[in-house]
């Protein structure tokens, strides 16, 4: 009885040991390596961060008119990545009108353009495009708005 205790005694302190040595790598290696990786940003250039030309696409008035042609003007856009890749739509209707990603795409531009991304008469919605690749959108309460931004990739 004595010496089974004494045998317990001996071999916990190095089973402690061992597992403090395995707790703590664990915690490093997810607070250093695997979180970093996993929460890691995609890096974006700083000219294309901040572009220093901007492109305006217009909702002008009587847009909300299923019978007139304009709406956004101009309807589709091409834009190049580092020059003018922020776009500025307003509104320029009396009326609310989106700016809503078409379903069935991706990335960061249908995550923002959603279908609750209303403007009322005078505002504006700003969008920075950081990826090369064709977006189409339209107006949620007037599906008949249609517009579409094409991203090219800057020489
Ligand atoms: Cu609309």
């Amino acid at each position: 009885m004595k010496n089974k205790s004494k045998l317990g005694l001996s071999t916990a302190g190095p089973l402690l040991a061992l597992l403090i040595v395995v707790s703590m790598g664990t915690f490093w290696y997810f607070q250093f390596d695997y979180m970093p990786r996993v929460t890691a940003k995609e890096v974006v250039p700083e000219n294309i961060a901040n572009p220093t030309e901007s492109v305006t696409v217009d909702i002008v008035r009587g847009a909300f008119n299923p019978s007139q042609n304009d709406n956004y003007v101009p309807k589709e856009i091409t834009i190049v990545l580092g020059k003018n890749n922020k776009v500025i739509w307003t509104n320029s209707d009396e009326v609310a009108h989106t700016v809503t990603a078409d379903p069935g795409q991706s990335g960061a531009f249908v995550t923002s353009a959603t279908r609750s991304n209303f403007m009322q008469g005078g505002d504006k919605y700003e969008f920075v495009f950081t990826q090369p690749g064709t977006w189409k959108y339209h107006c949620e309460p007037h599906p008949y708005m249609k517009g579409t931004v094409i991203v090219t990739e800057g020489q």
